[in-house]
């Protein structure tokens, strides 16, 4: 199957954690704190690698994870960095997040890289805690998480020139005499099942090395989805050139022209303004050759230049030099080839994960669920084994607001507070007494129904 679709799942590297350590040397009786930062976390990107034609690479693999930063030393040593990682696509992939179907990347021009998850920030170690008031902290943040994300990556094929047409015109035939690529040809409708890439030889030693695609043929209804031809329409869209593969031997060639036309206008009406070279093949055949000049004729008054060929002559069938001309002529010089088909690669809407954005608190089951990312991010990088570093959290969520919204919300003592991948067990001076009234008032209660 041709993967013009695939889900992948990327996930950033975690920041190393920050260290918490004093520093011993013999002739300083009380050395202060000397902990070292966390390395930060490896970062995803992709880049276009010019020599990629399918999403296949993605079949096996869905899911790539970038390296963790190392942890901090002591003598403020810095840990490690985590390893980048850096996925090649195809020129023409575009990047969507997988939750939201927002556009990520388009990437259409060479060597493009763009990021794609973020690696997390390494933790602070102790060293950058020391206050006038507190010379010795044990506090060090936790490295931060790497950015995880789900896209979907679609490739639309960049070609110079999109052969098009109905199933069995000799599309992959003429493909096969235009280039060295050796398309699989059968003489029954849907012999081509993913697009094939040919390099065009123009034979003119200009420096022109244009591209041309054999697509698989469209039906009637393909741009709703009929066929196979559906998932395809897309690649015809990036292409310079339509090539129009018409058997001139059928039955009704201007009809079958037509039901293709129609097609194309159903998915883009854009397509049908493209430079467009209708090709009518199979001329050696008889019901052919009697009606070629009609059929030109024909085209001519939609406006729309046509040649004759016989594909399966090959290099030396009759007309397939002048379908080589045809397309040297509209084909535009080395330089413009050499710039994408589309105005170079836009990058859209790199989500900020750093956007701090509140917080909201709401029941999860018997627990309370707070999220937000500020906050969250604070509970990966809090070590709640040491008594310090938990009670700055403590100390955060009284100052976010999120300890009043929590008993708003109607969270007492004891209750459970989920917050990113914490649990904690509430406690609240406050209303610990409340609590004790509220438990009195159940005994009470219970005894009078007894
Ligand atoms: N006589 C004759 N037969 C041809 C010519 N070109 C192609 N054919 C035959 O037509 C049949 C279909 O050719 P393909 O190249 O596979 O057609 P296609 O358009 O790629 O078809 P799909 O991949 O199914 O869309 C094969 O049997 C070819 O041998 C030609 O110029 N003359
Ligand atoms: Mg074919």
């Amino acid at each position: 199957m041709f993967l013009d679709v695939v889900e992948l799942h990327v996930s950033a590297g975690r920041g190393g954690d920050g260290a918490s350590t004093m520093r011993r040397e013999s002739h300083v009786p009380r050395g202060g704190p000397d902990g070292g930062d966390g390395g930060r976390g490896g970062s995803i990107y992709v880049v276009v690698e010019p020599g990629l034609t399918t999403l296949r690479d993605f079949e096996h693999k869905r899911r790539y994870a970038a390296g963790d930063g190392g942890p901090g030393g002591d003598k403020k040593s810095h840990g490690k960095a985590g390893a980048d990682l850096v996925v090649g696509v195809p020129p023409g992939t575009a990047i969507f997040d997988a939750a939201t179907g927002d556009l990520v990347a388009d990437l259409v021009a060479r060597e493009q890289k763009v990021m794609l998850v973020r690696g997390g920030r390494g933790g602070l170690g102790n060293s950058h805690f020391v206050t006038s008031t507190h010379q010795a902290p044990r506090h060090a943040q936790r490295g931060e998480p790497g950015e995880a994300r789900a896209l979907r990556l679609e490739l639309r094929l960049i070609a110079d020139v999109g052969l098009v047409g109905l199933p069995n015109a000799g599309k992959s035939t003429l493909l096969a005499a235009l280039t060295a690529a050796q398309p699989k040809i059968g003489d029954y409708a849907f012999t081509t099942l993913e697009p094939n890439l040919g390099v065009l030889e123009l034979g003119l030693d200009d420096g022109r090395r244009p591209t041309i695609a054999d697509l698989p043929g469209l039906i009637e209804g393909a741009s709703m989805g009929a066929g196979l031809g559906f998932a395809f329409l897309r690649h015809a869209s990036r292409t310079r050139i339509i090539a129009h593969v018409v058997d001139a031997s059928a039955a009704d060639p201007m009809r079958d022209a037509e039901i293709i036309r129609e097609e194309l206008r159903a998915h883009n009406p854009a397509l049908l303004d493209k430079t467009t070279l209708v090709i009518l093949n199979k001329i050696d055949l008889p019901a052919a050759a009697t009606r070629i000049n009609d059929l030109r004729e024909a085209f001519a008054a939609m406006g729309l230049r046509s040649v004759a060929c016989s594909a399966a002559g090959g290099v030396s069938g009759a007309g397939v030099v002048d379908v080589r001309s045809a397309l040297a002529e509209l084909l535009p010089d080395a330089e413009t080839l050499a710039q994408p088909t589309e105005p170079a690669g836009v990058v859209v809407h790199r989500i900020d994960p750093l956007a701090i954005a509140g917080f909201s608190v709401e029941r999860e089951g018997d627990s309370f669920r707070v999220k937000g990312k500020a906050i969250e991010r604070l509970a990966h990088q809090t070590d709640f084994d040491r008594d310090e570093s938990a009670e700055r959290f403590q100390h955060e969520l009284a100052r976010m607001g999120i300890e009043e919204s929590l008993r708003r919300a109607g969270c007492r003592a004891g209750d459970t507070v989920l917050i990113g991948p914490i649990a904690l067990a509430w406690e609240d001076p406050d209303d610990a007494a409340l609590r004790d009234v509220a438990d009195d008032l159940d005994d009470e209660e219970e005894e009078a129904l007894q």
